[in-house]
C-alpha cells in the first residue's frame, strides 16, 4: 500500500500535528511505502517571510526525523524539488469546480485572516494538495480531521479525471483518508470551540512539539475548564473532553479508560497528570530534534535524495496523465528521445 502525507514548513508544529498527523506518518511505515512531502510550495499562499521558509523547511524535517521517520524506510522530500507537483495542479485544475474551491472552509477562514492579499494560490491550495496526492497514486492518506473537505475534493477531482480522461480505467488513484479515531481534532487549550492551530490562536492555547517542560505545563495548568468537577466527556464539557483526549492519544488509551481512572479526581489532579505525560511524550522528540537540526548538509541530504525518489514515481504519472488529456508529444513518442529531452519539443 502507498501512503502519503504533506506538512506545511511552519516549524512551529505542535501537539494537534503531532498527534492527528506526524505520530501516524511514523506508524504507517509499519503499513506500507510512506511518501512524505513538506509542502513549502502551499506555504506560499498566505504572507511569509522568503529567508526564513527554508529555515522552517529544516526544522519541520528535523520534526519528522526525530519523530521516528526513517529515510530508508520511507521517502521524505520538499514539495518545490519536485516540478511535477505544479504541473499536475495546473493539469487538474481543468477538472476542478471553481465554486466548490470558493467554498472551502479553510480557503473562507484564512481569506477572513489576510489583512493584505487574498491570493489566487489561496483558492488553489485545494488543488495543489490534490496534486500532490494524486501524483503518487497512492491508496491512502493520514490526515487530521480538519483535512476532511479537502481529501473529499481530491477524490472527486480524481473521479472527474477518470471518468473524463479514462477511457474505463482508474488513471488516478482515488485515495482513502485516514482519520485517526483519537485526537483527530485537538483543541485550543483556551478556546476549546477552536482547534489547535499555528495560527489565529494565542500562545497559551497551543502546545508546540519543542516547548520546554516548564512551558508546557504552564499551558496545561491554565487549560480552560468547565463547570462541574467531574473528568467526563460531553458538548457542555469541551475544556475536559479535550484534556481526555489528549491524555488518551499521548497513552495511545481508550478515552473511556482515562475517564475511568480519573472519575474521582478534581480538575488540578487531572490536569497535572495530563501535563506529566504530555512532557514525557514530546520530550525525546525535542532531544532527538536538537541534534538533527544542528546538521543541515545531513537534512539537505536526505530531502535531495527523497525528491530522486518521489520524482521517478511523480513523472510516471505525469506523462500518462499528459498523454490522456492530449497536451505534448505522445508518451510512446517521448520513449524514444535521448533522456533529459524536453518533452515540450515538437515533432
Ligand atoms: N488541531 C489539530 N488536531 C489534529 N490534527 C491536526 N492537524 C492540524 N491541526 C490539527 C493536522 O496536521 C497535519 C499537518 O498540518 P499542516 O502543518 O499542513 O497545517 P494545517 O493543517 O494548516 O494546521 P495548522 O498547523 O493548524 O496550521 P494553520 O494554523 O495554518 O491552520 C494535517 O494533517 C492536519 O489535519
Amino acid at each position: 500500500m502507498r501512503i502519503f502525507s504533506g506538512i506545511q514548513p511552519t516549524g512551529r508544529k505542535h501537539l494537534g500535528n503531532y498527534i492527528g498527523a506526524i505520530s501516524q506518518y511514523v506508524s504507517s511505515q509499519e503499513r506500507g511505502e510512506g511518501i512524505f512531502c513538506i509542502v513549502d510550495l502551499h506555504a506560499v499562499t498566505v504572507a511569509y517571510e522568503p529567508a526564513e521558509l527554508r529555515e522552517r523547511l529544516y526544522d519541520t524535517t528535523a520534526i519528522l526525523l526525530a519523530a521516528g521517520l526513517d529515510p530508508s524506510r520511507c521517502t521524505i522530500f520538499r514539495q518545490s524539488d519536485v516540478a511535477e507537483h505544479t504541473e499536475l495542479t495546473w493539469l487538474l485544475s481543468s477538472v476542478t469546480e471553481l465554486g466548490r474551491l470558493q467554498r472551502m472552509h479553510q480557503f473562507r477562514d484564512k481569506e477572513l485572516a489576510q489583512r493584505e492579499l487574498v491570493s489566487a494560490g489561496l483558492l488553489l491550495y485545494p488543488v495543489l494538495q490534490a496534486a500532490d496526492v494524486l501524483a503518487y497514486r497512492a491508496q491512502e492518506v493520514p490526515v487530521g480531521e480538519d483535512q476532511r473537505e479537502h481529501l473529499e475534493l481530491m477524490r472527486d477531482i480524481a473521479r472527474r479525471f477518470n471518468a473524463r480522461y479514462g477511457d474505463g480505467q482508474e488513471v488516478l488513484v482515488v485515495p482513502e483518508h485516514r482519520i485517526p479515531a483519537v485526537g483527530a481534532r485537538i483543541m485550543d487549550l483556551q478556546d476549546p470551540t477552536r482547534k489547535m492551530s499555528t495560527s489565529g490562536s494565542g500562545e497559551s492555547g497551543t502546545v508546540y512539539v519543542l516547548d520546554e517542560p516548564k512551558a508546557i505545563e504552564k499551558k496545561l495548568a491554565s487549560a480552560v475548564t468547565d463547570s462541574g468537577s467531574e473528568v467526563r466527556r460531553s458538548p457542555e464539557k469541551p475544556g475536559i473532553s479535550n484534556l481526555i483526549e489528549i491524555l488518551a492519544a499521548v497513552r495511545d488509551a481508550d478515552p473511556a479508560a482515562v475517564e475511568a481512572e480519573f472519575a474521582d479526581a478534581r480538575y488540578g489532579e487531572f490536569k497535572a497528570a495530563v501535563a506529566q505525560d504530555v512532557v514525557a511524550y514530546l520530550a525525546p522528540v525535542r532531544e532527538r530534534y536538537e541534534q538533527l537540526r544542528a546538521d543541515v548538509p545531513a537534512l539537505e541530504a536526505i530531502l535531495d535524495d527523497g525528491a530522486g525518489r518521489a520524482r521517478v514515481i511523480a513523472s510516471d504519472t505525469l506523462a500518462d496523465v499528459r498523454d490522456r488529456m492530449g497536451v505534448g508529444a505522445p508518451r510512446a513518442a517521448r520513449a524514444g528521445r535521448p533522456s533529459g529531452a524536453v518533452d515540450t519539443v515538437p515533432g
